[in-house]
């Protein structure tokens, strides 16, 4: 089994706004051709929300991801990654129902309730685009991301005939006892892409620490039946994406994880983050894995078998 290191690329989200970066997708042509471009780039696997076109407001309709899905799919053999997560806002029937449709390769799928505080960037942007957006981060400030153990089923069940392989997010310590609760009941089978998300209000912290007890805990809840890869909120995401490298991890970059290439350098692209991914990843004489590699490493049914 290859052990390349799996560069996954989140290209916008659901957290950040129009205003707070120009180069932010938002339009269906925007998403896709950013994805394309993070593909080319060296990502293997592409996480996809989809957006209003005219605001930027996060849309968890299945019609709002039909205009890039199969766009994306004739120009590249990456392995698409539907999310379920949506925005904190939405229900979990909502959120599930683009990944119950298009039937990709893998789907997130996040571990646990959570406060999801981004309120804090209120304070660097005095005006917006979009009257939406203040009210998003606002709410956040009384906001708790559902996903109790009958919404994780539910998405477990919706998703299961389809044969999707999720990417299990894991905000904190108490995550992983989740996704270990269902690996002993079944209803997920190995090998299980453990997303570790560091630095997100309400979860786990970014300290190298937080990082070496994500990963420990994984190991002895695991052993071999996981593939580890993390995300770093923020300003963090490539110091964190290093520690991770070095300790046998994947990576997850991209626009939805943060806005900036370096200290107060806004990202001008996706792909200009995987390809800086991917140069710390090559630094460290390792190489990146290719679609094709990525499905063997993570048992995927295959990107012909998806219904888009
Ligand atoms: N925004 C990330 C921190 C999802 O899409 O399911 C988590 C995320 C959730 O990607
Ligand atoms: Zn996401």
């Amino acid at each position: 089994m290859t052990d390349k290191v799996i560069i996954t690329c989140a290209v916008t989200g659901a957290i950040h706004t129009p205003t707070m970066s120009d180069h932010l997708p938002i339009t269906p042509d925007e998403i896709a051709e950013a994805a394309i471009g993070a593909a080319e780039a060296g990502a293997a696997i592409l996480h996809l929300h989809a957006r209003d076109p005219q605001t930027g407001k996060p849309d968890q309709s299945v019609e709002a991801f039909a205009p890039f899905l199969g766009r994306i799919k004739q120009s590249t053999d990456a392995v698409v990654n539907i999310t379920t997560g949506g925005s904190p806002y939405m229900t979990v029937d909502e959120r599930t129902k683009p990944a119950a449709k298009w039937s990709p390769e893998v789907a997130s799928l996040n571990m646990g309730s959570m406060n999801f505080g981004f309120y804090p960037l209120l304070a660097k942007y005095r005006t917006f685009k979009h009257e939406w957006e203040r009210e998003h981060l606002e709410g956040s400030r009384d906001l708790v991301f559902r996903n109790s153990f009958k919404d994780i089923e539910y998405v477990l069940e919706t998703c299961y005939d389809n044969g999707t392989r999720f990417e299990f997010e894991c905000y904190d310590i108490s995550h992983l006892y989740n996704l270990a609760h269902f690996a002993d009941r079944g209803l997920v089978k190995p090998p299980f892409f453990v997303q570790s998300v560091f630095g997100l209000l309400g979860g786990i912290g970014t300290h190298h620490e937080d990082i070496m007890h994500m990963k420990r805990t994984a190991d002895r809840l695991f052993g071999k039946d996981f593939r580890w890869s993390v995300l770093g909120a923020g300003k963090d995401q490539f110091r964190i994406a290093t520690q991770a490298v070095s300790m046998g991890g994947n990576i997850r970059v991209g626009l939805e994880d943060s806005i900036w290439i370096s200290r107060g350098k806004l990202a001008e692209s996706n792909a200009q983050q995987v390809t800086k991914a991917r140069s710390i990843i090559e630094g460290m004489g390792l190489e990146i894995a290719s679609p094709a590699e990525a499905r063997e490493m993570l048992s995927l049914k295959g990107g012909d078998a998806v219904n888009f």
